[in-house]
């Protein structure tokens, strides 16, 4: 690739991994990293470029790009739906008038863009189970909003000035690089670090909240197949459904004791989060991911449980030795 690839959010828990599977693809120096805060020691910091920039100033990404041949922009600075229920006028700055700079930019310079959608994009009144690829989208958080609003944007932009917009509903993502940024489905990651530091957990959403959840090597294989993949294929480009599996709080935990078998978890509810789980799909209908660009998760619930211990430990040992 010649161009360059630009990420924002790229110290988050995607961008964290995605900036270094896009360095290991394309280059260490093709892929600039950005942020608005700097994590000195972590990997996506280090490994190459890296321009601190607010997705509110698009003065400072215009002279990147400007600067730059930039070809790609991965659009990922954005809050969750936890913190954007607690400051819902920085969450609708942030995620809309963020993303509206990033396609503008991208109007201007020509560049291909990835942004996430997630499963907050639905709301109590979407179909449940198997939540079809169209169908309605009254999400009640803020969160939810400015994921639908973010869908519709970036569908406007392809349609109205042709930029090549593309893009994903994650489900929960799970992962052990970068901790998450205040969403709802945190707990399926905290879980596990708990699992070996405590053996034990205490969990915020109720026993039998089904949600949509993936292990982030598969979330970061979608991401970077959907923009390589054949445009002529894309019947829906933005807001892609993809998912790995359907699992509640004590499918995690049963699958933990097979690998720590003294591991327990009890429950604490928080309404607020419990609240926001109880209007997001139980499972979802990836069949346009894998119709039109091929897209198939590798990871199950087991697998990744293995992964995750494994990587975890070595992480909390280290650390600990360093400490
Ligand atoms: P995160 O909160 O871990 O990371 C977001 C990053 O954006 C942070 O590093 C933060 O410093 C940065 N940021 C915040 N405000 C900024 C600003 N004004 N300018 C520049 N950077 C700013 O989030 P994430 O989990 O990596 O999510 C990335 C994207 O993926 C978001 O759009 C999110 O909605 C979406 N998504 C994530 C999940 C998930 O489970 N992680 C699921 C569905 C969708
Ligand atoms: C959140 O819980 O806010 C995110 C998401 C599913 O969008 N993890």
């Amino acid at each position: 690739m010649k161009e360059k690839v630009i990420v924002t959010g790229a110290l988050g828990q995607i961008g964290s991994e995605l900036t270094m599977a896009l360095r290991e693809k394309y280059g260490y120096d093709q892929v600039i990293a950005s942020d608005i805060r700097s994590m000195p020691g972590l990997p996506a910091f280090e490994s190459g470029p890296f321009v601190s920039a607010d997705v509110n100033d698009p003065a400072q990404f215009d002279h990147v790009l400007r600067t730059n041949k930039v070809g790609t922009i991965y659009h990922l600075a954005a809050l969750l739906s936890h913190v954007a229920e607690q400051n819902p006028q920085r969450a609708w700055h942030i995620n809309m008038a963020g993303l509206f700079n990033i396609l503008e930019l991208a109007r201007e310079y020509k560049c291909q863009v990835f942004t996430p959608s997630s499963i907050g994009a639905f709301g109590r009144s979407t179909p449940q189970d198997k939540t079809p690829q169209d169908t309605i989208q009254r999400p009640s958080t803020m969160y939810g909003v400015t994921k639908v609003a973010g869908e519709l944007l970036c569908d406007y932009y392809f349609k109205r000035f042709g930029v090549d917009t593309r893009g994903v509903r994650y489900p929960g993502l799970i992962s052990y690089v970068a901790p998450p940024g205040g969403g709802t489905t945190d707990y399926a990651v905290d879980i596990y670090y708990q699992a070996i530091v405590k053996k034990r957990y205490t969990c915020f959403l109720k026993e039998g909240t089904y949600l949509d959840m993936m292990y982030m090597p598969d979330a970061l294989r979608a991401a970077i197949e959907l923009m390589e993949a054949d445009p002529s294929r894309l019947k829906h480009r933005n807001a892609f459904n993809v998912t790995s599996m359907s699992i509640a709080p004590e499918d995690i935990m049963h699958s933990i004791q097979k690998y720590i078998p003294d591991f327990s978890m009890d429950y604490r509810i928080d309404p607020v989060r419990q609240d926001i789980a109880e209007s997001w799909p139980n499972s979802m209908d990836d069949s346009a991911a894998r119709d039109e660009w091929g897209f198939s998760p590798r990871y199950n619930l087991d697998s990744m449980t293995q992964d995750m211990l494994d990587k975890l430990k070595r992480k909390l040992t280290k650390a600990d030795h360093e400490n």
